[in-house]
């Protein structure tokens, strides 16, 4: 159940404007975690230019791994942020940790991407899956133009505390994934069994929140389904998401700022039908 609770990230605000221009190309971000999940190592470079950037994440581990970007401001070391990233569910996020963004939940020996403007910045990277330690790199972003992400033809919109979809189909989508609330948001996408209903996934959540047993067995299709990154309020992304036809539950379990349940909990949970 790690995904559903390990995502505790990030605060503050990453102020990102879209400039006029945008016919430059982005910079490519490549980073690629390697080992097995218990002993997962990332490989990024240590600076990059910021504006536009196309994060490009292999993995080429045997588990699903995801590669959160954290902006931070100050001195603080990455054994700090991990104590946020993996801790305790449901506590305050402090206002140095800024969310940058970066790729969701990418299958084994697959590479996935999100295009987004990056401010400069101290930023950290933290590749997790569901076992072992999370694999960690700092990456200096500097810089740089921002431009206009990729067109798509279709969106997710998170706010508190709901979501608004258009055009997602089954394969793989170009999905722009936009917060445009004040609490940072993110997506994770679970397939409902049939005749469940998003009561009974708010149902299971809440018994499995804190460590609790729940009642039954999930209504939804743990292994199947899909997760983006964390985003602050005010940052989009254009990401790759690869989705099944049917009837998906979208969740968010990030709590607010100050601390408190997930966001679930408060009824941001929308079920979507994929065609
Ligand atoms: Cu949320």
């Amino acid at each position: 159940m790690s995904r559903l609770g390990a995502l505790s990230l990030a605060g503050g605000v990453m102020l990102v404007s879209a400039c006029g221009g945008g016919a430059s190309a982005p910079t490519t971000l490549a980073v690629e975690a390697t080992g097995s999940g218990k002993e997962s190592k990332v490989k990024a470079p240590g600076s990059i230019e910021g504006g536009l950037v196309e994060f490009e994440f292999k993995n080429s581990t045997k588990q699903p791994q995801d590669a959160q970007l954290i902006r931070t401001e100050g001195n603080h070391s990455v054994g700090e942020v991990l104590k946020i990233v993996g801790g305790q569910e449901g506590g305050p996020i402090p206002d140095w940790l800024q969310d940058g963004g970066g790729v969701g939940e990418t299958p084994p020996g697959k590479t996935h991407s999100a295009t987004q403007n990056l401010a400069a910045g101290k930023y950290y990277l933290v590749a997790s899956s569901e076992e072992g330690k999370p694999a960690t790199a700092a990456i200096e972003v500097k810089g740089g133009s921002e431009g206009e992400l990729p067109k798509t033809s279709a969106s997710i919109t998170a706010r508190e505390y709901t979501f608004e979809t258009s055009g997602l189909k089954s394969g793989r989508n170009e999905v722009l994934f936009r917060n445009a609330g004040q609490q940072l948001h993110h997506v994770v996408g679970l397939p409902l069994l049939p005749g469940k209903t998003l009561d009974e996934v708010k149902k299971f959540v809440g018994e499995t929140g804190q460590g609790g047993r729940p009642s039954g067995p999930p209504p939804f299709d743990e292994k199947g389904g899909f997760s983006t990154t964390v985003l602050d309020g005010g940052v989009e992304q254009v990401t790759d998401l690869d989705l099944k036809p049917g009837r998906y539950a979208l969740i968010c379990f990030i709590q607010d700022r100050t601390g408190g349940p997930p966001h679930v909990m408060k009824g941001m949970v929308t079920e979507v039908d994929v065609k």
